[in-house]
């Protein structure tokens, strides 16, 4: 049988870079996935994702950033493909919440350009957006949003040209650590594959193939909603209307995106964080009368004009760390193991350096990048 380099489990956001940049750097990679490319039942599907520099999470995020901007680049130059669209990004809230302070913060560590708005710059300028009194904005200009499935379509098709094996549709059933530190097995609904390496990059099914690592990982339902504007789409699409992260007077957060490409016919709103606890077995992908009315008062409230019909929701998923920090590193106990998980719902914009980053860690067993906050060792002692 063929002996791989590398072994990827899992072929999302993540597992589709790892795989890019490990086919492209002459490794012998085999990817396995238990649905098809660029699938709508993990985290990875809805059209957009937000991406953005001034990073109310922590500043330790940014530098990563300004890479996963330039390989968000490299990858649409190989693929020909729009991935990342440039829209402007508003955080708004209040200036002491975490939203506008924290972007704040990480916009001056790093000195990158920003506009503070009061709510009657923000009205002039944005007026879809009704804010209350207390409401200001971080404005940046290299905000925007990326296209999730044509960003995994496109990694993987470019692994394959580099020589990648990919399979779909084939479960993982175990995987195993040689306990010499050397060499894994994996066994699926298919067979048993060899390598000297493995990537868990399992999304919202870590929990269960990470049992043992020692990070509590949860997965929480969220649902991405699409809503007609009343005037027209013309003041909600790409070109006049940005990316938002709204924190309301109540703390709860909210983000959206203006109307492009495949769901031109309304824009995307959701909520950010507070999701019912589920499994990927177990989530409910209906969605209800009450959760579309919940959304309804915060837009009546801060965008009233997307108070429209309310047109489609998808479910999808997060995996949450216990401080919503990543967990990307070496396994504690096996160095042939490199995980991707627990992205918490604000991963998928950093996908393309996350991809080297893995890469590195597999090839060299070390990374220039600074990845120490994304440390499985730091809950150790919890
Ligand atoms: O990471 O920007 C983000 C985000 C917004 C809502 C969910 N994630």
């Amino acid at each position: 049988s063929t002996h791989y380099d590398v072994i990827i489990i899992g072929l999302g956001a993540m597992g589709s870079t790892a795989a890019y940049q490990l086919a492209k750097k002459g490794q012998r990679v085999l990817g396995i996935e238990q649905f098809g490319p660029a699938h709508d039942q993990g985290s990875s599907h809805g059209g957009s994702r937000i991406i953005r520099q001034s990073y109310f999470e922590d500043p330790a995020y940014v530098p990563l950033l300004l890479r996963a901007y330039e390989l968000w680049d490299e990858i649409e130059r190989e693929s020909g493909n729009e991935i990342l669209t440039i829209t402007g990004g508003l955080m708004l809230g209040p200036l002491e919440s975490l939203t506008v302070s924290g972007s704040i913060d990480s916009a001056k560590r790093w000195n990158l350009p920003y506009e503070i708005l009061e709510a009657n710059d923000i009205l002039k300028r944005f007026p879809m957006f009704s804010p209350s009194p207390q409401t200001i904005a971080l404005y940046e200009e290299k905000a925007g949003f990326v296209r999730p499935e044509l960003s995994v379509y496109s990694h993987l098709l470019q692994a394959e040209k580099y020589g990648a094996e990919l399979r779909f549709f084939e479960e993982v059933q175990s995987w195993e650590a040689h306990p010499s530190g050397e060499g894994v097995r994996v066994v699926t609904t298919n067979g048993t594959y060899e390598a000297g390496k493995i990537i868990i990059s399992a999304g919202a099914w870590a929990p269960q193939l990470l049992k043992e690592l020692g990070v509590n990982l949860q997965v929480e339902r969220h649902i991405q909603m699409f809503f007609e504007p009343t005037q027209g789409i013309d003041s909600f699409r790409v070109g006049k209307h940005p990316i938002y992260i709204w924190e309301a007077d109540d703390n709860v957060q909210l983000y959206g995106f203006p109307s492009h490409g495949l769901h031109a016919e309304g824009a995307k709103i959701a909520f950010f964080r507070k999701g019912k606890l589920c499994t990927p077995e177990s989530i409910d992908r209906n969605i209800y009368e009450e959760e579309v009315e919940m959304m309804r008062e915060y837009l009546a409230q801060g965008i009233p004009q997307l108070n429209g019909r309310f047109l489609q929701g998808k479910t999808c998923m997060y995996t949450n760390t216990p401080d919503e920090h990543f967990v990307v590193s070496l396994h504690p106990n096996h160095p042939q193991v490199a995980v991707a998980a627990g992205f918490s719902g604000h991963g998928f914009k950093f996908a393309s350096v996350v991809g080297e980053i893995l890469s590195d860690l597999v090839i060299k067993g070390e990374t220039d990048h600074p990845i120490d906050l994304f440390s499985p060792k730091r809950f150790i002692y919890q």
